[in-house]
């Protein structure tokens, strides 16, 4: 079939997806200049014909009318705007940035960027090199209601934050712990025909999944059903087992490992017994689970955000690692490890020293940052506390903090202190709508890609570089050049350097990985499907990628030491105290598709109870009820169902919309960040995480 690579011309665009990880290969139909249809690309050899509904429906969000298409400029209230011409709108953003920053140095400057621009690779460039022009050290990321704990345990362990991820295609044993694969695709590991992946692994073995919810991918496989947040118990026991019965892969541990008898000294006392009653879960369940695990010869132990955000989710990424590491299942087929699919720039950046603990803690509350970014809970009162280096200035990309960010609804008090906020978005959102100017950015089909960032952590690594679908909607920019353009604009844009994103990722496709590959951004041209890295994902040498001085994984660590101690200290927990967990569903991604109608007309939040809790509050299912926390209460709807365990309630973020987009203002649901754990002292101290799974709630009918 013939395909065209001109942007906007008639015929069929080969393009991906770039809503999440999974970047599943797409063909987008184009006539009269317009997309009509997109379909999965059966010939991209990577997802081979997977998408999900949300992929075609980055062309409703493309053609959407709500959406922004000119910059705009604040001429009154929060919302209220005026379009203007590109050039007066930079002209003025730069002239007051500029201004601002000479009067309170640059650290008054601050960034929030969000999950979309990520998912890009000029985006994302455009972003970290902008950082760079600004010197910016406040910047605020989704890491931290994300993938921060999982960075620091990893950092700790191996001295560097590579992804260590499951080898899928080989394992015949799978643990998933607070992870739901079928309805989000995966995360921090590609695979975007993951559920096929896991019906070969459960027919060569098994999968069990660790999670208080039935999740969709508990459903299909063994559920064992946990207490929220806990893991760190589950997970301590196991590895505790793991050492009490001398189950340990010695000789690894021998030849690549420091710390292990001062490990078994210190969790001597996370026994099974003792855990039980904290995680839910039997005593011998937790020992066979640990024995079966060690027992299988491939064998891997993942987990994803459902560990990732509790009080004690860095030692429960730990314990993770040190169950794979001491089961003998690191860098091993079937277990885990790094990837080995990337290029030089990745290779580099999962080298020593990149996750940088505490490089930059923050200025009022003193919070740990970790990989480069602060913790969310302390945005507010950067904002709002004076002195040096308070925030005056701010830019967002693609962030939707007031309804993403725990505590979101009272940032915009800390905007309304600002000299100057600038969003560059899709939408007037319930964040951009305070900025002093929003500029439009493009849609994933109206600019050209790579998926470089992302090879790295590919179950089968793979290379695709794609033209842009159309060219942008009205006046839409793509974030690289508007941000390098407005670099420009202060005499700041030397960071970008003389050669653009695709030059930069050109050299390091090149430059391959320990010599192998030949890969090139013209072989990808030639290859518009992409082309699958074929290379065996354990030949290389994982010890030259531990960023320890030593060159040894540690078993050991004087902060894990500090958290397990901890541990030890924490209360009993209050056995009739209701617990609320996050909840991901097909037709949504975070807070940013509920205005596409084919989306959301069957997707509508509502707070999962377990009929025996709904029972003893009069609740019944449809019921409108109230959650409370000493943060705040919301009125949601109620549905009764055994699929969250008894003590649990789950609620999906992203909703409770008043931004410009009128389709999803109308849509029912609150915005959950409104209850959630929201100040500085509530973060996980060691990484700044906040506090997202498992946090007390109240129910009670409204
Ligand atoms: N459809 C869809 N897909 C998405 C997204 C989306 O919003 N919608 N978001 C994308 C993003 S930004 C990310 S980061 C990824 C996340 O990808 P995943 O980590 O797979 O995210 P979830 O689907 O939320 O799965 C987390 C699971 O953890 C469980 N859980 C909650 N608390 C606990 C706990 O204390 N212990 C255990 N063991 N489990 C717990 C939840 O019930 C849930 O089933 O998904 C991405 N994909
Ligand atoms: N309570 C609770 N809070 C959570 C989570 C949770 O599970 N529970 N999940 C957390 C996680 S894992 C994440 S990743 C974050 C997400 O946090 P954010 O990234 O801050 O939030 P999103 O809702 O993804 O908002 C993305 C914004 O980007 C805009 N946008 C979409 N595409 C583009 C584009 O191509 N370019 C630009 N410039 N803008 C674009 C959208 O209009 C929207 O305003 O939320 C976190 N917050
Ligand atoms: S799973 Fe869906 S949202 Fe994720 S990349 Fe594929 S089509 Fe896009
Ligand atoms: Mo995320």
């Amino acid at each position: 079939m013939a395909f065209t690579t001109t942007p906007g011309a008639d015929g069929d665009h080969i393009t991906y997806c770039r809503v999440c990880e999974a970047l599943c290969g797409m063909v987008a139909t184009v006539a009269d200049g317009k997309i009509v249809k997109v379909r999965p690309d059966r010939d991209n050899p990577h997802s081979r014909g997977h998408i999900c509904v949300k992929g075609p429906a980055l062309a409703e969000v493309t053609y959407d009318p709500d959406r922004v298409t000119t910059p705009l400029k604040r001429v009154g209230g929060p919302g209220e705007f005026e379009p203007v011409g590109w050039d007066e709108a930079l002209n003025d953003i730069a002239a007051r940035l500029s201004a601002s920053i000479d009067r309170h140095g640059s650290q008054s400057f601050a960034m929030n960027t969000g999950n979309p621009p990520s998912m890009g690779w000029p985006s994302s460039m455009g972003n970290y090199l902008f950082s760079r022009a600004m010197d910016c050290t406040k910047l605020f990321t989704p890491s931290s209601e994300d993938i921060t704990s999982v960075v620091l345990a990893t950092e700790l362990i191996f001295g560097t934050h590579g992804f260590v991820f499951p080898d899928l295609a080989q394992c015949d044993h799978l643990l998933i712990f607070g992870s739901n694969p079928l309805v989000s695709h995966g995360s921090l590991l590609i695979a975007p025909r993951f559920k096929e992946d896991l019906v070969e692994i459960a027919e060569r073995g098994r999968v069990i999944v660790v999670d208080p919810r039935r999740s969709e991918t508990a459903r299909k496989f063994e559920h064992v059903s946990i207490i929220p947040a806990g893991d760190v118990w589950l997970l301590g026991a196991m590895v505790q087992t793991v050492l009490a019965e001398g189950l340990a892969d010695m000789d690894f541990v021998e030849r690549h490992c420091t710390g292990f008898a001062e490990l078994k000294a210190a969790i001597d006392w996370i026994t099974p017994e003792l855990a039980a009653p904290r995680c839910g879960i039997d005593a011998d369940e937790i020992r066979t689970l640990a024995r079966d695990f060690v027992a299988a010869p491939r064998a891997a132990a993942m987990g994803r955000i459902g560990i990732c955000r509790a009080s004690y989710s860095t030692l429960t990424n730990y314990f993770l690692h040190l169950l794979n590491v001491l089961g003998g299942k690191f860098h091993k087929p079937g277990g885990v490890g790094w990837g080995h699919g990337g290029t030089a720039t990745e290779a580099q950046s999962t080298g020593p020293g990149h996750a940088r603990h505490k490089r930059h803690s923050s200025r009022v509350s003193g919070q740990a940052s970790v990989w480069g970014t602060q913790s969310s809970l302390t945005f507010l009162e950067e904002m709002t506390t004076p002195g040096e280096g308070q925030i005056r200035t701010l830019l967002t990309v693609g962030a939707n903090p007031v309804l993403s960010m725990p505590g979101g609804p009272r940032l915009p008090e800390g905007f309304a202190l600002l000299d100057m906020m600038v969003s560059v978005d899709l939408y007037m959102t319930e964040t951009s709508r305070h900025a002093h100017y929003i500029l439009p950015a493009t849609t994933a089909l109206e600019r050209e890609d790579i998926n470089q960032f992302f090879m790295n952590h590919m179950v089968r690594p793979f290379a695709q570089y794609v033209p842009a679908v159309v060219p942008p909607t009205g006046q839409a920019r793509g974030e690289y050049e508007i941000l390098r353009d407005l670099a420009a604009r202060m005499g700041r844009d030397g960071a970008f350097g003389n050669m653009t994103p695709f030059e930069m990722a050109d050299g390091a496709l090149q430059a391959g990985i320990e010599g192998q590959d030949g890969l090139s951004l013209a072989k990808l041209k030639a290859n518009p499907h992409g082309v699958m890295i074929e290379r065996g994902r354990w030949a290389f040498d994982f010890e030259k990628r531990i960023g320890h001085p030593d060159g040894k994984i540690h078993l050991w660590d004087d902060i894990a030491g500090d958290e397990v101690a901890r541990l030890r200290a924490e209360p009993d927990p209050d056995p009739n105290m209701l617990r609320l967990i996050n909840l991901r569903k097909l037709r949504s991604i975070n807070s940013w598709m509920h205005n596409v109608d084919k989306l959301v007309r069957s997707d509508s939040p509502a707070l999962l109870i377990n009929p025996v809790d709904a029972a003893a509050r009069g609740i019944d299912d449809g019921m409108a009820v109230k959650i409370s926390t000493q943060w705040g209460t919301i009125e949601v709807v109620a549905e009764v169902t055994d699929e969250v365990r008894q003590g649990c309630v789950a609620y999906p973020h992203g909703w409770g919309h008043r931004g410009g987009w009128q389709g999803a203002n109308a849509q029912p649901g609150r915005n959950l960040n409104e209850i959630t754990p929201s100040t500085p002292d509530q973060a996980e101290q060691v990484s700044g995480m906040s506090w997202l799974e498992g946090f007390p709630v109240e129910i009670c009918a409204a």
